[in-house]
């Protein structure tokens, strides 16, 4: 039998990376597309395209751009692939504030491009697409816990790109009966995960403190909650998405909710790095056993709109995909723990 073909836009991301491995050892070929960048930013990516074991032509990278249709138009007409995952995005909220405009641009426009292309190359009965939407959407949340019926009310640019994503993605699929599906994604990390998100941020400055190379973490809101599982478990429900007989969306989360004060708190007791907390609201600090401040808020980190609170309720995704997340909170902690004492020994 012919290999499955998959096209993943954002292969160079945590998710992007994850998703690789997982269809490569299910024996797809893989084809990603990166961008152009001044510096290299394969990393993720490069132990799959360097494994002497895997042969090249099961995971080809190629150029291309969410702003650019061109790009998008000619990769997926020149591929013709099985399954398109849009996991490419501008995808940090407190940046989208600053650069609105591209964010719209690659977030919600890029997404368009995508089912464009399909539709324009008659594509619409051989590519199946996965959107990479997310809790954000659901913003001020109007119920809690939130699933696939709960109203949207984003809070962030980016929140209001994925929203117009989300849409386009479903009006293809009714319009043009294309095989188009939204995961609603709550938070998910990983030891691959950006730097400047929340959870890497401080795993990556407490276990640095530990060993004395940095002496304080700056913060934002630690009192918001989130629902956080690890990317792997993610990577596995999109595809689980993609495998229904019917193109449908789909909320993926854990339906458990922490704070960021509380995350701080689970990194501690597994590097073993005492923390007393003194104060309250911004002006709540974390002192060291000898009185030295380790953690404090910065009013740089603080955004102009948050969200405060976020649980998802992925029932729907349990009985007709039969997903269920492999990690709870500690073990995500520990793997990403685990990878930065590497990466700083
Ligand atoms: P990520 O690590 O930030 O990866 C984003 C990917 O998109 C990277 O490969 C990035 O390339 C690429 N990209 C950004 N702008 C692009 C452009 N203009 N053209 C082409 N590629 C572009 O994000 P992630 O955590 O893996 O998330 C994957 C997707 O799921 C994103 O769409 C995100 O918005 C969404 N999502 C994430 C979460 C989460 O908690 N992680 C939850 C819900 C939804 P570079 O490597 O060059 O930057
Ligand atoms: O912030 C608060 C911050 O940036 C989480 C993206 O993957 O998940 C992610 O978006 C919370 C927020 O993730 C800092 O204010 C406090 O309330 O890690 P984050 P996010 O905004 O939830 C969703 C589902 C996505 O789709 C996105 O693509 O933590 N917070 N102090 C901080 N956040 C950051 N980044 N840095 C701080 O210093």
């Amino acid at each position: 039998m012919a290999k499955k073909v998959a096209l993943i836009f954002g292969v160079t991301g945590q998710d992007g990376s994850y998703l690789s491995e997982f269809l490569i050892k299910k024996k797809y070929i893989v084809h990603g597309v990166k961008r152009r960048s001044s510096s290299i930013n394969t990393q993720r990516v490069d132990h799959i395209y360097q494994d002497p074991h895997e042969s090249k032509k099961n995971f080809i990278l190629h150029y291309g751009d969410m702003t650019d249709a061109t790009s998008i138009s000619k990769l997926i007409s020149m591929i013709k692939p099985n399954e398109i995952y849009n996991l490419a995005a501008q995808s940090h909220v407190a940046v989208s504030f600053e650069i609105p405009e591209y964010t719209a641009n690659a977030d919600a426009l890029g997404t368009l491009r995508i089912l464009e292309a399909i539709k324009f190359h008659g594509l619409e009965k051989k590519s199946k697409f996965y959107q990479a939407g997310t809790s954000e959407m659901y913003g001020k949340v109007q119920s809690v816990p939130q699933n696939e019926k709960t109203n949207f009310y984003p809070l962030s640019p980016y929140g209001v790109a994925k929203l117009y994503a989300h849409w386009i993605t479903i009006n293809y699929r009714q319009a043009y009966g294309i095989f188009a599906a939204n995961g609603i994604l709550f938070n998910h990390e990983s030891p691959r995960r950006g730097e400047t998100f929340v959870t890497k941020k401080i795993v990556s400055a407490l276990c640095k403190i530990k060993v004395g190379l940095q002496k304080k973490l700056f913060l934002g809101n630690i009192s918001s909650k989130r629902d956080w599982g690890h990317a792997k478990d993610y990577v596995v429900a999109m595809w689980k998405i993609l495998q229904q007989k019917k193109p449908d969306d789909f909320v993926i989360a854990t339906g458990k909710q922490y704070s960021i004060k509380q995350f701080v708190n689970l990194v501690c007791k597994e590097i073993k790095l005492d923390i007393t907390w003194k104060g309250k609201g911004l002006r709540e600090k974390a002192f060291s056993k000898d009185g030295k401040i380790l953690i404090e808020c910065d009013n740089r980190y603080i955004r102009p709109l948050d969200v405060n609170t976020l649980l998802g309720n992925a029932s729907k995704a349990r009985k007709k995909l039969k997903w269920k997340p492999a990690h709870n909170i500690n073990q995500l902690i520990k793997d990403m723990v685990s990878a930065e004492f590497k990466s700083i020994n």
